[in-house]
């Protein structure tokens, strides 16, 4: 008998471009993207580790409600995004509001969702995306869903999901890239390997040496891929996107991270899980520092350019804050009339009683 997991597990390799010192070491696979678009990936990985910073802070003054910490994660949630076109669906997780925001989720709303307002659910036309999903694996499942519904339509486009590294020890990881591989839909399965689920382990989760070998059983191409190297994420993305437009079937990709931040704001404590030397060895891999290192290298990115974009996220955000404070609040009446287009019986009496309540 053959070892068979042993051959497939030495074949997974981590798929780099740039590397830490800013060197695309992979001259093969660097993307075809203009000085603009290397900019616009430094600006959006920029301007989403101070929407992190900010929205922690946020957090802190009791200001916003549930928030997944991102810083860490940019490379893997805005180089996957850019290689994206509008048309095509995405179905986040709670850490995942990066891409829902590049994708024209305006920034008020990400708030109002983070506090829990119906209205940050109510996305606007064109802005194809469900809602973060807080259910563990649930939107791998969903997604081959769309992903089916996109083909039987003939459009040219996928259906997106992203999940973390505990995510694939659920039963819906497997039935949604089963699901997928059966029907050749075109879905891209993201798992972001963050090293933990909370605070359990990677190597406690599972005995797979690799998340993306968890593909195969379904017959998905699947990719482990550096999810530091932003470059390395749009390059894996655009080309399994390639594939499922043409009609060749879902794939997946395991990008490799960390998340510098505590799992959420609602009392998680790293230091009990993690030691501070496993953080700065990853910080050393910073995918911003990279990609700006590569940049400067060109003479495309100076500190101003860095500074301005700190200023303008910063205020971005200010605004979409009070935006966010000054929308209506939201009433029991709201949440029983969004619900169904024709109340029930039951509903009805409670929308009368709240009606009556509201207007004192
Ligand atoms: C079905 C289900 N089980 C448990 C939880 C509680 N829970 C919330 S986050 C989380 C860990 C998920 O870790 P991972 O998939 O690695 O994603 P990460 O938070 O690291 O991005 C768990 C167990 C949940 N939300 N849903
Ligand atoms: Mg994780």
């Amino acid at each position: 008998m053959k070892d068979v997991l042993e051959n497939i597990e030495g074949q997974f390799e981590m798929f780099q471009v740039l590397d830490e010192n800013g060197e695309v070491v992979n001259k093969d696979w660097m993307p075809d993207l203009s000085d603009d678009d290397l900019k616009e990936l430094m600006r959006r990985m920029v301007y989403t580790r101070v929407l992190d910073q900010r929205s922690i802070a946020l957090n802190r003054q009791g200001r916003l409600g549930f928030y997944a910490p991102t810083a860490g994660q940019e490379a893997s949630q805005l180089g996957s995004h850019f290689a994206l076109e509008e048309d095509d669906y995405i179905l986040p997780a709670y850490r995942d509001v990066p891409q829902l925001i590049w994708h024209g989720l305006p920034l008020y709303q990400a708030f109002l969702f983070s506090r829990g307002h119906f209205h940050g659910n109510q996305f606007p036309e064109g802005v194809n995306a469900l809602s973060p999903q807080i259910i563990i694996g649930a939107q791998i499942t969903q997604a081959a869903g769309v992903a089916l519904g996109i083909k039987k339509r003939g459009k040219k486009a996928v259906a997106v999901t992203y999940t973390g590294d505990g995510g694939t020890s659920q039963g819906d990881f497997y039935e949604g890239l089963n699901f997928a591989g059966a029907y050749d839909a075109p879905a891209i399965f993201f798992v972001q390997n963050n090293q933990f689920a909370i605070s359990v382990p990677v190597e406690m989760q599972t005995n797979a040496k690799t998340l993306a070998q968890k593909g195969v059983a379904a017959g998905l191409p699947s990719y482990q891929v550096d999810g530091m190297d932003v470059l390395a994420v749009y390059a894996a993305t655009k080309h399994v996107r390639e594939r499922a437009v043409n009609g060749d079937g879902p794939a997946l990709i395991e990008t490799v991270t960390y998340r510098y931040g505590p799992h959420t704001m609602a009392g998680d404590d790293p230091t009990r899980y993690r030691t501070e030397d496993m953080t700065s060895e990853w910080e050393k891999r910073d995918p911003l520092v990279r990609l700006r290192k590569l940049l400067e290298k060109k003479d495309l990115w100076s500190e101003d350019d860095e500074n301005k974009v700190i200023d303008d996220a910063k205020e971005d955000i200010k605004k979409a804050i009070k935006k966010a404070d000054d929308y209506p609040k939201q009433k029991v009446t709201d949440l029983i009339d969004i619900m169904h287009e024709e109340l029930p019986n039951n509903l009805q009496e409670q929308m009368e009683e709240y009606k009556e309540k509201e207007s004192k």
